[in-house]
């Protein structure tokens, strides 16, 4: 016998256990557990030459002051709402327009933000400001004390990854407006760098868990370090040449909720593809190419973010010499023992 009721015995059953706020696993456990993850998100890409005259659009409508952020939020296109670009990610562009300054805040949301356009503006961190080229690639950790400003007659542009969709999940959010508009000045600029940033670290300090001590890791250094090592001419097949940002103090994840990565791809260097369990944000720093993200292309120049969904096969090609930022949830994955990739 097929089933030990009919249809229509089983309807009604579920119609009388619906008040109790309960449900038939059965109906639905090979959506839950599936054999092969089964993303809502889509790949998605937004082209910065598109993209930006809105972003300037917003500098005419409101300040960054009265804005508290004045940030387009990137939404995948298939989590619209959700103010995420995967389903634990958030990401955003920023801008902050010559003479403007960002009030001072923490809150429990990690943050990272990757220079687009513009130099000499600032972040500070906890009192200490971190002065941005493009290419830098900057966290304000949990709870951390942060502002923005902008001295210079230029606007910046920055991509911000946060985690706010994980925290959201946890239910663990909390925000405080620092007292001033800016918070006073801690240490002079570089003071962290020299603290944290050079193979050495205070004697007697010990890591303090969490987030990386260094708070601004300069493009031009990170640059130097994939220029160096691309003379031995080692190729990995499904990443061409890949660096992780690290916590100095401790080997792991630069935040504990976000991973983030450098690349070089050399010109006509096609990756093979590739597959794993963290959805990932990319943003282009140098160069032009095309990314093949399950069905979809991708092509791609500096200033454009994509996003390649979880466990979407994914190959990259430079059409020139390139290099590409991104940022995942990998770290928060692996301490749970659920991270996984596939090599194609
Ligand atoms: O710069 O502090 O894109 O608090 C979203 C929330 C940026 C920031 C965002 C934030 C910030």
């Amino acid at each position: 016998m097929a089933g030990k009721r009919s249809a229509a015995e089983r309807k009604a059953f579920y119609g009388r256990i619906d008040p109790l706020h309960m449900a038939p696993l059965w109906e639905t456990f090979h959506e839950l557990v599936t054999p092969e993850p089964v993303t809502p998100c889509v790949p998605s890409h937004w082209a910065y030459e598109r993209v930006r005259p809105h972003l300037m659009e917003a500098g005419r409508l409101i300040s960054a002051k009265e804005a508290e952020r004045r940030v387009l939020i990137l939404e995948n296109p298939a989590l619209r709402g959700q103010a995420s670009i995967t389903l634990s990610l958030y990401a955003g562009l920023q801008l902050v327009l010559p003479g403007e300054t960002a009030p001072c805040h923490r809150h429990s949301q990690s943050a990272l933000r990757l220079i687009i356009e513009g130099s000499g503006a600032y972040t500070s961190v906890n009192g200490e400001p971190a002065y941005m080229e493009k290419g830098d690639f900057i966290i304000t950790g949990a709870w951390s004390w942060h502002d923005h400003g902008n001295d210079t007659s230029e606007p910046v542009v920055w991509l911000d990854g946060l985690d706010v969709p994980l925290v959201r999940f946890f239910d663990a959010s909390f925000f405080e407006r620092f007292p001033e508009e800016s918070h006073p000045r801690q240490r002079p600029a570089g003071d962290n760098a020299a603290r944290y940033g050079a193979n050495m670290m205070p004697v007697g300090e010990r890591p303090h868990g969490g987030h990386s001590p260094v708070f601004r890791y300069p493009y031009a250094r990170s640059r130097e370090a994939l220029e160096q090592m691309r003379r031995l001419e080692e190729w990995d097949t499904h990443h061409a040449l890949k660096m992780e940002f690290i916590n100095p103090a401790d080997g792991g994840p630069v935040m504990p909720t976000i991973s983030a990565f450098l690349q070089l791809l050399p010109q006509g260097f096609a990756t093979a593809p590739y597959r794993s369990t963290d959805g990932t944000v990319y943003t282009v720093i140098e160069g032009r190419g095309e990314s093949i993200i399950g069905d979809t292309t991708i092509a791609w120049r500096p200033g454009d973010v994509f996003v390649v969904p979880s466990w979407y096969s994914a190959w990259h090609r430079g059409l020139e010499e390139s290099v590409l930022f991104s940022f995942s949830d990998r770290g928060v994955q692996e301490k749970l023992g659920l991270w996984k990739e596939r090599k194609e």
